[in-house]
């Protein structure tokens, strides 16, 4: 079994709660600030260990306790909230202040499918991943195993880079 610290970062209302209710294995009411996840990658099990983060959205800052141990972050942004996007430069800023060197970056659009009202476009959100050295994605809370998609992901990439 290999065993993986995961944070989840990101400003207010882009939706973590929603994700990470997802892959809640119980589903107990109440906050999902911790939650245990386990994939198989051919054949090798590959837990995450996904933690929610509290920030101060006004100074980006993220308690270095949080980067304890931690092997890799999912920074959050909206879909449908440019600046959520443009605050990724901020967060990574921060993220690179506290952040062991080797850990595994990515950042998750959410709400993916309120196509409509979309305010960040994929390329540009790819860009600025391949420019941050993270991996791109994008998620939306209302699709079935979309969530488990992305961290599954996060899993292979895990194990592949042990
Ligand atoms: N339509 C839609 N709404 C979503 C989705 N994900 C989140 N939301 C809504 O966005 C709002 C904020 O979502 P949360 O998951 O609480 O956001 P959060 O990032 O945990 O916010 P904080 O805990 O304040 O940091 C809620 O009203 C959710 O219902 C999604 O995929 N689709
Ligand atoms: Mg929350």
């Amino acid at each position: 079994m290999s065993s993986h610290k995961v944070i989840v970062i990101g400003e207010s209302s882009v939706g973590k709660n929603e994700i990470l209710w997802k892959i809640k294995a119980d589903k107990t009411n109440g906050p999902v600030d911790y939650t245990p996840k386990t994939y198989d990658v051919d054949g090798t099990p590959v837990c995450l260990h996904i933690y929610d983060t509290v920030v101060d959205e006004r100074t980006f800052k993220i308690s270095p306790s949080y980067f304890q141990g931690v092997r890799a972050a999912v920074v959050m942004y909206d879909i449908t909230d440019k600046k959520t996007f443009d605050n990724l430069t901020c967060w990574f800023k921060s993220i690179k202040q506290s952040a062991p060197q080797d850990m595994i970056l990515m950042i998750a659009g959410t709400k993916s499918h309120m196509m409509g009202q979309r305010q960040v476009f994929k390329d540009k959100a790819e860009n600025f991943a391949e420019e941050n050295g993270a991996i791109s994605a994008e998620v939306s809370a209302t699709k079935k195993g979309d969530t488990d998609r992305i961290f599954r992901e996060l899993a292979v990439n895990l194990l592949h880079t042990l």
